[in-house]
């Protein structure tokens, strides 16, 4: 019956000649933080990063309170594809496995019309459903020479693989699909994700220069809750030399004794890379690694030269992902599509460049709390425009495309179409407050389970296996450090945010928070598995 409403409805729309159902090109990166693309003014704004990506927001609407629910990879990926929360839709962690006969939008879209693909990172672990051509990078995927899984089986394709992940992208615009019918291709990048290595043409990128330096490189977490000292994601502590940043690597490197590390390393990519992309990789390190022999760095001049190499490798693989950006723009102009296309750029997540000293994500806090979400909808978003305002998550793409295609949105979806702030309106009631529920742990990075709530000022982070909180007032502190959870004159509004977060927790309908664990547990897992010996 509701299939038979949003033929109709879709069918309207086409007779009345008021919209046609626009295409939709959704790319999609792992790990990009908003805080490096030029149009969000982060403090790598100066390095200019994405030149096209930035021409991307002005001629579209940026979205500066983009949030996601859940701040890592798969689950990120699951809520969008289906509107609804990790815990509605089962994908809680990276070692779930999505459960594909569920309700997505691409199969909704898929019935009122669309042609529907997906090209690269998938990460969901089951086979991709509802797309009529899927080609996709086993978990993680590789840098260079990547495997692709595909209906019929795996291949290997030469290159690097955001170009890869392009190309195929842009075969099946040109050549793949049904050109009667509208379409979603979603164009979903590996980079800039650990162990952040670029195409060989951007390795020149930044190397004779001083990145600037986030403000909170050495910040030692004095004011947060206990979890923030018991991490495992610092760049100090735990960031290697060789398995993240190349330093003396050879194939021949095995991260031999490194707890967990032999196979995941960037050797990995570094054995699959061929004769001619090795050379010119040594080529570029080796004797940038001879001078950190000899300068012999310690404390914090190491930390300083290990952020350098780590945000250079990362924005050159962001520079990757913003070329892939600009070709797909181009070839939809060189189609002559452009027009009755929406084209929208996200990321899964936010992640630390060094912000805190640290990199990864899955806090609460801001940097990886916020998603990039740019989106350009011809004759919809006033080009060069700008929400400050809105509170949207992850949780509203599946609606707004929805929207967006003339589709019925199901009622068990949990977000809300952006379609009237894309169209420049001002909705009565939008969300003053989101969600959010991180689950992973323990696990690599060691980052607790916790929940909480942001509103336009406040944020209040709740790590309850450990009975602990904190508190921030962002208007007043937007590094988030000062903890102000044990302060008297907060303890109103406090108390406040408690009561709402309550209310988000059941208006979800969230029954996944647990309780405080044992001391004895708490205990066991307040020890780092591991801390990196910088050995130059
Ligand atoms: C891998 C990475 C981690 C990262 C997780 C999740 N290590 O385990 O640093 O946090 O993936 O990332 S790596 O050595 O394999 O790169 S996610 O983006 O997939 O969620
Ligand atoms: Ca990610």
């Amino acid at each position: 019956m509701r299939t038979l409403f949003a033929l109709w409805l879709a069918t309207c729309i086409l007779s009345s000649g008021a919209q046609k159902q626009p295409n939709i090109v959704f790319i999609f990166s792992d790990d990009h933080a908003p805080h490096a693309i030029g149009a969000y003014d982060g403090w790598l704004k100066s390095t200019n990063p994405t030149p096209h990506i930035d021409r991307l927001a002005s001629e579209g609407m940026l979205f500066d309170k983009s949030f996601c629910t859940n701040s890592i990879c798969g689950p990120s990926r699951a809520v969008i594809i289906t509107g609804k929360h990790s815990h509605k839709n089962g994908f809680m962690n990276n070692g779930n496995n999505f459960d594909g006969s569920q309700q997505t939008f691409p199969k909704l879209l898929q019935k009122v019309g669309y042609q529907t693909a997906m090209f690269g990172k998938w990460h969901l672990k089951s086979k991709p459903q509802g797309f009529d051509k899927w080609m996709v990078l086993p978990g993680q995927g590789l840098y260079y020479n990547p495997d692709l899984l595909t209906p019929e089986g795996k291949t290997t394709i030469e290159g690097h693989c955001t170009d890869v992940v392009t190309n195929l992208a842009v075969d099946w615009l040109k050549k793949g699909r049904n050109q009667e019918k509208p379409f979603l291709l979603m164009c979903q990048h590996k980079a800039p994700h650990r162990n952040w290595m670029p195409a060989l043409r951007h390795l020149h990128l930044w190397a004779d220069e001083d990145l600037p330096e986030p403000k909170t490189l050495f910040d030692k977490w004095e004011d947060n809750a206990s979890p923030a000292r018991w991490q495992e994601l610092e760049i100090d502590g735990h960031m290697d030399l060789q398995f993240d940043l190349f330093y003396n690597l050879t194939p021949a490197y095995k991260g031999a004794n490194k707890k967990g590390m032999f196979d995941k390393s960037a050797w990995r990519n570094m054995s699959r890379m061929t004769p001619t992309q090795l050379t010119a990789w040594r080529n570029h390190y080796a004797p940038r690694d001879a001078e950190l022999k000899k300068a012999n760095l310690k404390g914090k001049d190491l930390v300083r030269w290990k952020y350098q190499r780590y945000a250079k490798n990362y924005l050159r693989s962001v520079r990757g992902v913003d070329e892939s950006v600009g070709t797909l723009m181009r070839t939809l102009d060189e189609m002559g599509i452009s027009d009755n296309t929406i084209v929208v750029y996200s990321s899964d997540q936010g992640f630390y460049i060094g912000d805190h000293g640290w990199f990864d994500k899955r806090w609460m806090y801001e940097e990886s709390l916020l998603m990039p979400l740019i989106i350009k909808w011809p004759g919809v978003t006033k080009p060069g425009s700008r929400d400050k305002k809105h509170m949207v998550q992850n949780l509203d793409y599946a609606e707004t495309f929805l929207e967006a295609a003339g589709a019925e949105i199901p009622n068990d979806m949990q977000g809300r179409s952006l379609v009237p702030l894309l169209k420049g309106q001002t909705p009565k009631e939008w969300r003053d407050s989101i969600y959010y529920h991180y689950y992973e742990y323990p696990s690599v990075h060691q980052v607790p389970r916790h929940n909480g709530i942001r509103t336009e000022r406040y944020k209040l982070i709740q790590f309850y296996e450990f009975g602990e909180w904190e508190f921030y007032d962002l208007k007043e502190d937007p590094d988030e450090l000062q903890n102000l959870y044990k302060e008297d004159k907060y303890a109103a509004q406090i108390s406040k945010m408690k009561n709402q977060l309550e209310g988000l927790r059941r208006k979800y309908d969230d029954n996944t928070v647990g309780p405080v664990k044992p001391e004895a547990w708490r205990k066991k897992h307040r020890t780092r598995q591991f801390r990196v010996k910088d050995e130059l």
